[in-house]
């Protein structure tokens, strides 16, 4: 079946056997005697659809190619597709929403049926719609004040407006010509958050890459280029075995790097940390003494500000003066604590900073980005450029009629480069470095109050006995469940059972998500990380509550 667009508001179908249907838009159904017996099924079903989706009517029997060819249609779609997201978008920030409608994933494929199928008959614009509400109804609400799952929660409404027009332009970021507005953006705010590292005006590069993991092996490419130039043309010759240093709390991607640039999993040193989660600087210097002893090559050391589990921040002004003395790259993994920059309050966490050679920070964490926003800055400029380009004559052609400097693709890993600015940058022209620093001191405070009540509450234990960064750490013992007549071994064994049986039966109710992990020895433990400003001092009780509420539930004698 094809259509084509006829006078104005009308259509030319053709049905199979060739023969021309004149049709007003928006009454196609009535006529259309070409539907699959798929669609004309989920036409029945549709006569008892919620009075809202009947405003859809006019949707039906319009098609994608309709779209293209009828700039109504195309407004329509889109005004409807803008009030979806709108509903949505407030919705899921009402306490009395689900945070999830969980099903295991058989039986979502189960429920979801002929929506996930991609196969038959293209659809008519009606359903694809329905689909986006389908979609919407099972997807995890991240924006939700229950939604505590993950390092990057919350919902910034100016970040998703951003995202919104990003997606709308779909500019590819490798070069001036195309970037345009957006490159002067990147490289505004690039500019912006060296100098909150405390990097001269003029001093520092920078490139927004696909995430943390990929800021970290950007640093380790830029380290081993400093260190050995040769192998970007000759690979990795000379059979040395370079060496990196990081915490053994530090975040899996350092290892990654490591993998993915040929140096190994076995030359990732793994420095013991203190009761907090820092690196122990002194076992750091063991470490390197041992590695020239024999023969190696100590090539970066990985200082992480804001572990994963614990948010801990490593001594960065110790750890620069034994990179100096050893002539060693200096690597700071900011990813998720990197934005305590911003608060005058906390950036102390990160002092000695400046002294970094690089420096990854994701702002679609503390900061409230929508995924993806994280960047790799770079002290020294020219670095980045030196080890990535290879100077596609297609694409960063010398002869250009403008200032080619500003091609800033030929720095990166990828060719084409998702725009992962421009929501930052609106939303740091609606907040102001005050707006974000009103944020992090938010994050902050509301950390160290959950801290405090969890010290306060019976049955729940703090796992640090203080914390740095907004991540809040910790036990709950069901007394129904855990009594002091068993053994040590006993009670940690049921202790590592408790956190993994309560986030089950929240995300089953769908009320709340939380996450929980062992590390190290200690068996199994919630972590709240805060991310979210908009969250509440009651919202924290809440959780708190739940937690016992449901442990008496499952744990009843
Ligand atoms: N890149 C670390 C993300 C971990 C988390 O969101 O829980």
């Amino acid at each position: 079946m094809e259509q084509l667009q006829g006078s104005k508001g009308y259509k030319k179908q053709y049905n199979s056997s060739n023969k021309i249907l004149e049709q007003e838009s928006g009454s196609l159904e009535k006529h259309v005697s070409h539907k699959s017996k798929e669609e004309t099924e989920s036409r029945e079903t549709r006569k008892f659809r919620p009075k809202k989706q009947q405003q859809w009517d006019r949707f039906e029997g319009l098609f994608y190619k309709d779209l293209q060819t009828d700039s109504k249609v195309q407004k329509d779609f889109l005004t409807e597709m803008a009030k979806i997201l709108n509903t949505y978008l407030t919705d899921q920030c009402k306490t009395k929403t689900k945070v999830v409608d969980f099903h295991h994933p058989h039986q979502l494929e189960e429920l979801l049926g002929d929506t996930l199928c991609v196969d038959g008959p293209p659809r008519d614009l009606h359903q694809v719609l329905s689909d986006c509400k389908e979609t919407l109804k099972y997807c995890v609400k991240t924006g939700h004040p229950h939604f505590l799952n993950q390092l990057s929660t919350g919902l910034d409404v100016v970040g998703v407006a951003g995202e919104w027009l990003t997606a709308a332009v779909n500019t590819n970021m490798f070069t001036f010509e195309v970037g345009s507005v957006f490159v002067l953006m990147e490289n505004t705010v690039l500019r912006k958050m060296r100098s909150f590292i405390g990097w001269g005006e003029q001093e520092g590069d920078g490139i927004f890459t696909p995430g943390g993991t990929m800021s970290n092996i950007y640093a380790l490419l830029l380290a081993r280029h400093r260190k050995f130039p040769k192998i970007k043309e000759e690979g990795m010759y000379s059979g040395q075995k370079l060496v990196v240093y990081t915490s053994s709390q530090s975040h899996f991607s350092i290892k990654k790097a490591a993998i993915m640039l040929g140096i190994g999993l076995n030359n990732v040193c793994s420095i013991p940390c203190d009761e907090r989660g820092r690196m122990k600087v002194d076992e750091l210097e063991k470490a390197i003494e041992e590695t020239l002893a024999d023969g190696g090559v100590p090539l970066m050391v990985s200082a992480t500000c804001g572990t994963t589990v614990l948010a801990a921040y490593d001594p960065v002004d110790r750890m620069a003066d034994i990179c100096q003395k050893y002539k060693i790259w200096l690597h700071v993994d900011g990813a998720w604590g990197g934005s305590a920059l911003l608060s005058k309050k906390y950036k102390h966490l990160l002092k000695g900073v400046q002294r970094c050679d690089s420096m990854t920070w994701n702002p679609h964490k503390m900061m409230g980005a929508p995924l993806q926003c994280s960047a790799i800055l770079v002290r020294k400029s020219g670095e980045l450029l030196a080890a990535n380009a290879l100077c596609a004559d297609y694409l960063y052609q010398t002869d250009k009629f403008y200032d080619v400097s500003y091609d800033t693709g030929d720095r990166s890993i990828q060719c084409g480069r998702h725009n992962d600015v421009f929501k930052l940058w609106l939303m740091w022209r609606s907040k102001g470095d005050n707006g974000f620093e009103d944020s992090i001191n938010k994050i902050f405070h509301l950390s160290r109050y959950l801290e405090q009540r969890v010290k306060e509450r019976k049955h729940f234990t703090s796992v640090l006995s203080e914390i740095e960064g907004p991540s809040v750490s910790f036990w709950y013992e069901p007394p129904q469940l855990i009594n002091s007549n068993l053994s040590s071994r006993e009670r940690k064994n049921l202790l590592s059972k408790v956190a993994p049986k309560i986030k089950e039966s929240m995300t089953l109710k769908g009320n709340m998500m939380l996450a929980y992990q062992p590390l190290g020895d200690l068996p199994n433990f919630f972590r709240i990380a805060i991310s979210n400003p908009k969250l509440t001092e009651s919202t924290l009780d809440f959780v708190l509550d739940e937690i016992e509420r449901i442990s008496s539930d499952i744990f009843l004698e």
